[in-house]
């Protein structure tokens, strides 16, 4: 059986307006484990955690952001404020050694949730190159 990110290789990416499971998050539909947010940004643990500390920062609005390769002047401060809350939830976190900010683009980058959202990855040593 094809694992989930199998899956998200082989799928097109949707339409750029199509809800995504993130939009159920932000609208509360679906629980997540909420661990900051502000006007515009929500931060939640992932739910297939890969390091002890990994976190999903998401725009609550995704104004045609299903990925980074999407983005347009008009996102240049939704997109500070998304690497702003990144580092707020790294302090938070207590990821005072370091940790790994990563955003996976397209089927070849691994995107599987077609919602742009940075994860922060910590609490344990990271490794170069990622593989
Ligand atoms: P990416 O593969 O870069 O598109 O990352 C999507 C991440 O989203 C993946 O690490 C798992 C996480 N994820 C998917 N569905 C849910 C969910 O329903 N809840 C939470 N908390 N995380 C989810």
């Amino acid at each position: 059986m094809a694992s989930e990110k199998e899956a998200a290789l082989a799928a097109a990416p949707p339409p750029e307006d199509a809800p995504t499971i993130f939009d159920k998050i932000v609208n509360g539909e679906i629980p997540a484990t909420i661990v900051y947010q502000d006007e515009k940004v929500l931060a939640f643990r992932d739910i297939n955690p890969q390091a002890p500390t990994h976190i999903v920062i998401i725009p609550k609005v995704k104004d045609g952001l299903t990925g980074i390769s999407k983005a347009e002047e008009r996102h240049v401060d939704i997109l500070g404020r998304l690497l702003y809350a990144t580092k707020l939830v790294a302090k938070q976190e207590g990821l005072d050694d370091g940790y790994r900010v990563v955003i996976n683009d397209g089927p070849k980058g691994c995107q599987s949730v077609y919602h742009l959202h940075i994860h922060l990855l910590g609490g344990r040593q990271m490794n170069w190159p990622p593989g």
